[in-house]
């Protein structure tokens, strides 16, 4: 697939995904879409990145939805929206959650309705010190989506999650990780630098280990304690067998750095 609104790129294991449509400051359209979809499966498939990294280019991360998609003439049948979230935000969220491999956003800019609540489905967030959040459903009718009614209480609590829901402020980078509702702000002259090393620091670190926390911290959201215990064990039995568990074990007693393969 040609893709003509977002930039795709793989290199030195690092899997790089840029929102490109800056003059509509990255906002979703169905071909946006569709073409996140295709190289998303191809980055599950081809096994050849152990981190994926997800950003926007120019000014925003993603304002959500393009409404100018959405805008209809006098009379005529409104788009089905419970459809788009069906075809488009729901297999999306699920995708990165699925992924088995570290999901990074890096906000460059402002995030807006979905385009805030695709940031906060990836498994770390950092934005650079201008960006800021913005529920901005509340503002046209709508409900936060793309998992935003589930992310925002276990992020931040139901009294911050109500605010930002009901009240559509901007919430600044500086904030967003003062609340924890994402992993970290740095300043606008360090975001690249940061970010860099951290998809390093990922995409050299044992990737089944980290596909194993991900799931294991996605699935604490609905276990009990003593559930909770078990998906540990299981976890653990199947990484003890694993080639990175003895390359960092040997690591650690030669008092040298590990060498991971990701298996
Ligand atoms: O519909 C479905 O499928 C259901 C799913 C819905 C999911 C959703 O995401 S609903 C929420 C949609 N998003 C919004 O409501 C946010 C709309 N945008 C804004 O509120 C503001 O643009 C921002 C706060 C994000 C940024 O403000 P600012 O002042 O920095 O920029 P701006 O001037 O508003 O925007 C710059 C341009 O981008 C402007 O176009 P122009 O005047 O230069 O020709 C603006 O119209 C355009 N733009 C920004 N956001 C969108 C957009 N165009 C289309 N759709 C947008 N979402």
């Amino acid at each position: 697939m040609n893709y003509e609104q977002i930039r795709f790129e793989v290199s030195e294991r690092i899997a790089r995904v840029t929102l490109n449509r800056p003059d509509r400051l990255n906002s979703f359209t169905t071909q946006m879409h569709g073409e996140l979809r295709d190289a998303l499966s191809r980055v599950a498939a081809d096994g050849d990145a152990r981190v994926l990294l997800l950003t926007g280019e120019g000014r925003a991360f993603c304002a959500g939805q393009d409404l100018s998609d959405r805008a209809v003439a006098p009379g005529a049948a409104p788009v089905d929206l419970g459809a788009s979230i069906e075809e488009n935000y729901r297999p999306l969220v699920l995708a990165l959650r699925d992924l088995a491999l570290p999901v990074v956003c890096a906000v460059n800019g402002v995030a807006a309705g979905a385009g805030a609540n695709i940031a906060l489905a990836c498994d770390v967030v950092i934005a650079t010190r201008s960006a800021s959040f913005i529920q901005a459903f509340c503002k046209i009718g709508l409900v936060p989506d793309s998992g935003g009614t589930f992310f925002l209480p276990r992020l931040v609590g139901a009294a911050r999650a109500m605010g930002l829901a009901m009240l559509g402020d901007k919430l600044s980078a500086e904030q967003a990780a003062a609340w924890g509702l994402i992993w970290k702000c740095v300043d606008d002259g360090e975001f690249v630098a940061t970010t860099d090393a951290l998809l390093a620091q990922l995409a050299d670190a044992p990737t089944a280990g980290l596909a194993a926390i991900k799931r294991a911290l996605y699935a604490s959201n609905d276990n009990t304690l003593e559930q909770q215990l078990d998906v540990e064990r299981d976890a653990q039995r199947t990484l003890g067998y694993s080639a990175d568990y003895r390359e960092g074990v040997a690591a650690f007693l030669d008092k040298r750095a590990p060498r991971f393969s990701g298996r």
